[in-house]
């Protein structure tokens, strides 16, 4: 048995199975003689101050990273200030061997954050990894062994960062019966059955992982929520990942059914002003924090899609998040409240319906309450504008925080390599955008082996923490961190790969929903077209309600002679957006109803630019499958048929949108298609009776 683990150790990377469970967190030994040579003679070992948790996974990730990387053992050194010593330190235990200046800088970084020095002294030098706090360290040597997987020079480091928000969250809508709404990786990681007594070891695999990209809480389940996770038993399952999270720096947070003193409690009521709901809810919060002491708070969806609330008893969205609040406020406890609110019953226009509600009520929120809104007023689309919720002079008295949803229900799933940061980094790039408070991303996360579902799937996890981390970090930089570290550092390799993570966002744009287009997708799974689909209960679930297409064009007109939903940005933005020829064209047919025949600012027509974005798109994906063909020679094979056979589901569906989509608005423009342009495969029928009952991640019923 012995000589068989021996045997698997000594085998070259490459020939040991590459099945992605090891994320960007790879740390097999650098290729290059001469970039090892150099790390070599700078790191010879590694001292600690202390024993916390924290510090002992931070010792333990710097040892078992550096040992793989340099390949060989790299040990603790008893003291500080030896020469090529790692030296970790927080202001409460820092070396005397630390020069006072670096002390001085280690006491105002804040407690996430780290730096990384190399300090001089004589003729030794030493390199010392410090936080403002031991998860700071923890960051700073994750941070470090970064710098060594990409191959960056560590002469004369000096590296300072800190989180610019707060709260960096995922969001699980994981259920309690392991399903996942919008999941397409598998079941939920989370094995509520057999919690508390078996924690699989998964569960410090995903703590370790988020720690290394600065994720520090997590929603654990379905704001679709359940009460019976505020039940005694399940709570007593929560501390247990609570307990293993902590010292990742990963805070637990759980969704909190409005409903749940009814549901648990037995009260005839949830009225937010109801005293003995009062009680219940302050009994609640009292239970979990004897469970939990640093247990984060609740995250809520009320009156949203079935979903109970306050305005079931005549209360405001702020009574309601109140109520709460109160509850868990003497605990240090924070109410997340979602802003994605839209009634039928409501004739305004849905994307303008959260803004409505919301708005009003600034200065109405508890001080522990937060409002969480997603990039754009609709529902994360393949491309939105801003919501406008989170522009400078929107609720300017409330804290907000930004959802992002990382799972790709509208973008192809976990079928299609879409990588997500450009389409992020647009929202943060709006001029004017508020402060933000916190970060939350819909996991993508499940129990499949490369965690996933998409090996890219991955890219997008990994970009959601750097930038809920930084926002200001370009795309280009964080696909080039994840390439570097998931595939190789191989030039050719990572200008590639770095190319098709880059142009995945516009290229599925342009093969789904093009021009400012949205909602197209068939129903309930979400997995397809459906632009046709008009007979839903919801008027504003059906894609006609949003794409407008009649005989004189397409598209929703927002402008002040519709729907006036530009109303409600604030200039400059406001009148940019309303002008149709100053509204960019990748959100025209957002704001504006355009004929088929009207030029746009190619001098080509609307529908004759339809059909090329739709084509380019379509034709952009089969070009991303053959530059990943160009890498075969570089790439493991397990991990290069994954991608391949996913890209080969892209291209065929990419052509599918394509066709599907033009066909059915030929219908109306009833124009040819451009000369020389393929026409669709099939009649527009074929299209509108495929069919896919068992597509994964429908929200189940309860
Ligand atoms: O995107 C839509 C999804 C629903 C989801 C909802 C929400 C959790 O289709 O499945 O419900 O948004 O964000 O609440």
């Amino acid at each position: 048995m012995r000589n068989i683990v021996l045997l698997f150790l000594l085998l070259p990377a490459a020939l040991r199975a590459e099945d992605g469970y090891r994320l960007w967190l790879r740390f097999d030994k650098i290729g290059d003689p001469k970039i090892r040579a150099d790390y070599d003679s700078r790191l010879k070992n590694w001292y600690s101050p202390g024993a916390s948790a924290t510090l002992d996974i931070a010792a333990r990730e710097l040892q078992t990273g550096l040992e793989g990387l340099l390949g060989h053992a790299v040990g603790e050194s008893k003291t500080a200030g030896n020469a090529g010593t790692i030296v970790l330190a927080t202001p409460g235990q820092a070396p005397p061997a630390l020069p006072g200046a670096l002390l001085a800088r280690l006491q105002k970084i804040g407690k996430e954050g780290f730096l990384l020095c190399t300090v001089r002294a004589g003729n030794r030098q030493f390199l010392v990894i410090g936080g403002g706090s031991d998860v700071g360290v923890l960051y700073g040597v994750f941070h470090f062994l970064r710098l060594l997987q990409t191959h960056q020079s560590i002469t004369d480091l000096d590296v300072e960062s800190a989180p610019k928000s707060a709260l960096r969250l995922l969001n699980h809508w994981d259920n309690l019966d392991r399903t996942v709404e919008r999941g397409y990786a598998g079941a939920s990681i989370w094995d509520w059955h057999r919690l508390p007594d078996y924690t699989d070891p998964r569960y410090v695999a995903y703590a370790r992982a988020n720690a290394s990209i600065g994720i520090n809480g997590a929603a654990l389940t379905n704001v679709n929520a359940n009460a019976l996770v505020l039940r005694g038993d399940y709570l007593e399952k929560t501390k247990a990942l609570a307990d293993i999270f902590r010292p990742y720096g990963i805070r637990v947070f759980l969704t909190a059914r409005f409903s749940a003193p009814i549901e648990l409690g037995g009260l005839p009521t949830a009225d937010p002003l109801d005293p003995a709901v009062q009680a219940w809810w302050k009994n609640k919060a009292a239970e979990i924090y004897g469970l939990i002491p640093d247990f984060g708070g609740f995250v809520v969806k009320a009156n949203s899609e079935g979903q109970p609330g306050p305005q079931h008893y005549g209360r405001s969205h702020a009574e309601g998040a109140n109520l709460l609040a109160r509850s868990l406020a003497p605990h240090g406890g924070l109410v997340i409240w979602r802003a994605f609110v839209y009634s039928n019953e409501q004739p305004e226009d849905r994307v303008k319906q959260a803004f409505s509600e919301f708005d009003p009520l600034d200065g109405q929120f508890d001080k522990n309450v937060l409002i969480q809104v997603k990039n754009g007023p609709l529902d994360f689309q393949p491309r939105e504008p801003i919501h406008p919720l989170l522009l400078a002079g929107a609720m300017p008295r409330t804290p907000a925080v930004l959802e992002l949803q990382i799972t790709q229900e509208y973008l192809g799933q976990a079928n299609h390599l879409v990588f997500l940061a450009p389409m992020w980094k647009e929202v943060l790039a709006t001029g004017g955008h508020r402060a933000l408070d916190g970060f939350a991303g819909v996991s993508n996360i499940g129990s499949d082996r490369n965690w996933t579902g998409h090996l890219f799937g991955q890219a997008n996890w990994y970009a959601y923490g750097r930038l809920a981390w930084d926002d200001a970090l370009p795309a280009e930089q964080i696909a080039g961190e994840w390439t570097r570290m998931t595939f190789s550092n191989d030039p050719a390799l990572v200008s590639t790969l770095v190319g098709l993570l880059l142009g995945s966002h516009e290229t599925c744009v342009d093969y789904m929903a093009p021009l400012g287009l949205a909602h197209l997708m068939a129903t309930g799974h979400h997995y397809g077209p459906g632009p046709w689909v008009n007979d839903l209960p919801r008027a504003d679930w059906n894609p006609t309600y949003f794409h407008r297409a009649d005989s004189l064009g397409l598209g929703f007109d927002r402008t002040p002679n519709g729907s006036n939903a530009v109303g409600q940005y604030p200039a400059p933005l406001r009148e940019q957006y309303a002008g149709r020829h100053s509204c960019p064209e990748k959100y025209l047919l957002w704001f504006h109803h355009v004929g088929w025949t009207e030029r746009l600012q190619s001098g080509r027509t609307l529908w004759e630019e339809l059909c090329r974005h739709y084509t380019g798109g379509a034709n952009a994906a089969a070009a991303m499958r053959q530059s990943w063909q160009t890498l075969q020679a570089k790439i493991d094979p397990e991990r290069f048929a994954q991608v391949s056979q996913l890209l080969d589901i892209q291209v065929k569906e990419a052509r599918w949108w394509r066709d599907a989509c033009l066909s059915y608005f030929q219908t109306f423009s009833k124009l040819p298609f451009p000369e020389g342009m393929e026409t669709p495969g099939h009649p527009l029928e074929v299209y509108q009776h495929l069919d896919y009952p068992f597509a994964p991640g429908i929200r189940p019923r309860w």
